[in-house]
């Protein structure tokens, strides 16, 4: 699949708020505590971001085009918290962990970047609630059909204080998503500071 992409063919797109990296350190740090039942597979520090807007696979041409969009973005600095991470899906098996990101600042980004992306005819908006929030481990699959979640005994205890407190997102980035066998890696394709 990731070698067929890079080939030309099509790419799976998403436009993402990247954390600052006292924030990802942070995270990192609170996860080598905390997301260590075998279960999880941790979110690599350099993947940790709110996704904002997810395109799905495109083809080349409209890749190009996505990426001359976001390049010509611009965006004042986006005020985000973290909260303790839950479980998802809320009343099953976890399948991720995630702490929400509760910003009004992120939810207005959201909708003015898809309004701009539907409006030149490079997405289409599915109408879901937006939620902001980071992706911090996903659950290994057991079984073979059905597969499910690992059961999940060591779940991740709460965030320290220091990581409650508001900061601002440092930039917005357009990523490629290649999926791989040790999870999926995230290529930047186009930036723009929040400034
Ligand atoms: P997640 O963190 O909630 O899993 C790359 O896969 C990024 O795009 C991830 O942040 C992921 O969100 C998000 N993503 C993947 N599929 C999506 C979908 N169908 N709708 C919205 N976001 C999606």
């Amino acid at each position: 699949m990731a070698s067929q992409e890079r080939q030309g063919k099509r790419q799976r797109l998403f436009v993402a708020l990247d954390l600052p990296d006292k924030i990802r350190d942070g995270l990192t740090a609170w996860g080598e505590g905390e997301l260590i039942d075998p279960g999880l597979r941790p979110v690599r520090p350099e993947s940790l971001h709110v996704t904002l807007v997810f395109l799905g696979h495109r083809e080349a041409d409209e890749a190009a085009a996505i990426v001359e969009a976001v390049r010509n973005l611009s965006a004042p600095p986006v005020l985000m918290k973290l909260e303790d991470p839950i479980s998802l899906p809320r009343r099953r098996r976890a399948a991720v962990f995630a702490l929400p990101a509760p910003s009004p600042a992120t939810t207005d980004l959201h909708h003015g970047l898809v309004d701009k992306m539907v409006t030149a005819g490079l997405h289409e908006d599915d109408g879901r609630d937006f939620w902001p929030h980071v992706t911090v481990a996903r659950v290994r699959q057991e079984g073979r059909r059905p597969r499910r979640p690992t059961a999940v005994t060591r779940r991740p205890g709460d965030l320290p204080d220091p990581l409650k407190e508001p900061f601002y997102a440092v930039r917005l980035t357009l990523y490629r998503s290649e999926l791989q066998p040790g999870g999926a890696r995230y290529v930047p394709l186009a930036q723009v500071e929040l400034s």
